[in-house]
């Protein structure tokens, strides 16, 4: 198996967190962002949105960290990271499309103005950031885990950009709860450093 990856970014990070949870060995393509490599054509054919990160399994090729999640869960996890039952897969499925929706429009777009210094809004991307990680407190007020009582794949998605939001200007002061599952995400068995 094969991971095509760059070090700063927080989507790559959680499959490589995902891979370490699941002690499942992979090889690490680094790919660097920052000098245009995901923009060739070499890449392009792996990923035509010239995105990271991209799973390559036995020639299974895979883009998109919330779809390889899915798939890592399904083929090598076990039903702790990814219930079968339609409604618990449901409410592990709305943390998913948070991760890239509401989460990428927030803290992600912070960090990726102010430490990589995209062209994007850092008013909007402040805005939303607030705007997910109050709801996201107000969640964990009453639970250690975004669902089911234990970390599944919603924790891994959501917990990079979330826990990264400082170095888009986004401070978790306001935010004890979520400041808590951080922690408790770090504690995690074969859990990793954050991307720098
Ligand atoms: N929804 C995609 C988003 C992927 C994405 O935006 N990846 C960033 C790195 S975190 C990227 O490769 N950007 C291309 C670039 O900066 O040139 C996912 O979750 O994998």
């Amino acid at each position: 198996m094969k991971l095509y990856s760059h070090a700063v970014s927080g989507n790559c990070y959680k499959i490589r967190l995902f891979l370490s949870f699941l002690n499942l060995d992979c090889e690490i393509i680094n790919v660097d962002l920052l000098k245009g490599e995901a923009n060739q054509p070499k890449f392009l054919q792996l990923n035509p949105l010239g995105e990271l990160p991209v799973l390559d399994d036995n020639g299974f090729i895979l883009r998109d960290s919330q779809a390889i999640l899915i798939y890592l869960a399904k083929e090598y996890g076990n039903e702790q990271w990814l219930p079968q039952s339609t409604r618990d897969m449901a409410k592990v499925m709305v943390w998913l499309f948070t991760a890239c929706n509401e989460i990428a429009r927030g803290p992600n777009d912070a960090r990726l103005h102010d430490k990589l210094q995209f062209d994007l809004d850092i008013d909007i991307a402040r805005i939303n950031s607030d705007r997910i990680l109050k709801i996201m407190n107000d969640h964990l007020q009453d639970r250690d885990w975004l669902e089911l009582g234990h970390p599944t794949i919603a924790d891994i998605a959501c917990f990079p950009y979330i826990a990264l939001s400082h170095e888009g200007g986004v401070s978790l002061d306001l935010y004890p709860h979520v400041e808590r599952w951080v922690v408790r995400m770090f504690r995690l068995p074969n859990s990793l450093p954050l991307p720098q």
